[in-house]
């Protein structure tokens, strides 16, 4: 019989959970990028092998709430922790362990669940400054395993998923054998044009981007995609628009071909840029981008 269960993955922004959760899962069901809080609420990765079925669940990083989406993305997080089999908290080796993370394990300790630390990111860490960060993780109390890992090199990632399985409670399978996400390919597209503005865009810009899909349609051979790009300021549109369209277009180019490989099809993809002032603060918007609270 499979074991089955929960595993959340938490940590600070920008630590690699989404990254790390795509190595688990070995494809591409959460968006990445450079930027903080690219993550904006619970995304479940599914990996199903012969022993077990392991669901891991994706988390916004931890962040000082200033808006109403805000509120949302730390409720994400704490209903992702809540009846999982484990925790899995991310750190970035690279940027060292601090008392906010180790403040962070204390907490968890009350869902009275295993609690495994997974130091990502040691392709670019140096060896002798990250022996004594984890150092720092000694005798913190309630850590069941430490691993260091490195999704984007996919080095170690497996030993972990393989020790990750012990911690498995179910029995029951969750998803069908073949699933790897419980998210839609609509929802997969708005992430990757929104993943694209981030790459593309710097600054408070990312932070106040929306993604509205239009329309979605399969037309023949070829998927007819209509989609859009939602400021909050005025003075955002013409920088994510760019000088005469250039960065528009380019950030179309860049999705259009994720968004080909994702449906596996030729995509007419048209992208507008729309401004809804103050939109992260407007319970309607929030609503129609679909980040509204529910629990798991
Ligand atoms: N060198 C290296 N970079 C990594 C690794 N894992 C993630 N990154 C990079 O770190 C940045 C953040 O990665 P994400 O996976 O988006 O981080 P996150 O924790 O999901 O971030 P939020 O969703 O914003 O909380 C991206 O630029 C990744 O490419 C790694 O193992 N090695
Ligand atoms: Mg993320």
């Amino acid at each position: 019989m499979r074991k089955t269960g929960f595993i959340a993955l938490v940590g600070q922004a920008n630590a690699g959970k989404s990254t790390l959760l795509n190595s688990f899962v070995q494809q591409k069901v959460s968006i990445v990028s450079p930027k903080p809080q690219t993550t904006r609420e619970q995304i479940l990765g599914v990996w199903t092998d012969e022993d077990s079925q392991m669901i891991f669940v994706d988390t916004p990083g931890f962040l000082k709430s200033k808006n109403a989406l805000g509120d949302y993305m730390l409720k994400s997080i704490d209903n992702a922790v809540q009846d999982v089999d484990c925790i899995l908290v991310v750190i970035d080796g690279h940027d060292g362990i601090d008392e906010r993370e180790i403040g962070q394990i204390a907490k968890y300790r009350k869902q009275n669940v295993p609690i495994v630390v997974a130091v990502t990111k040691i392709d670019i860490s140096q060896p002798d400054k990250l022996m004594p960060e984890l150092g720092k993780l000694n005798g913190v109390e309630g850590i069941s395993e430490v691993y260091c890992v490195s999704a984007k090199r996919n080095k170690g990632v497996e030993e972990l998923k393989q020790a990750l399985k012990k911690y498995l409670t179910g029995t029951q399978l969750y998803f069908e054998e073949d699933d790897i996400t419980d998210k839609s390919q609509r929802f997969a597209v708005s992430e990757i044009i929104r993943e694209k503005v981030l790459l593309a865009c710097n600054n408070e810009i990312p932070h106040g981007i929306g993604v509205e899909i239009n329309k979605m349609q399969q037309n023949g051979s070829a998927w007819d995609i209509d989609a859009t790009v939602i400021v909050e300021k005025a003075s955002h549109k013409p920088i994510v628009l760019g000088k005469h369209g250039t960065m528009i277009k380019s950030i179309g180019v860049h999705a259009r071909q994720s968004i080909e490989k994702l449906l596996d099809s030729r995509v007419f993809l048209t992208l507008w840029v729309k401004v809804k002032e103050d939109w992260r603060n407007n319970p309607s918007m929030l609503n129609e981008l679909g980040y509204t609270n529910r629990t798991k």
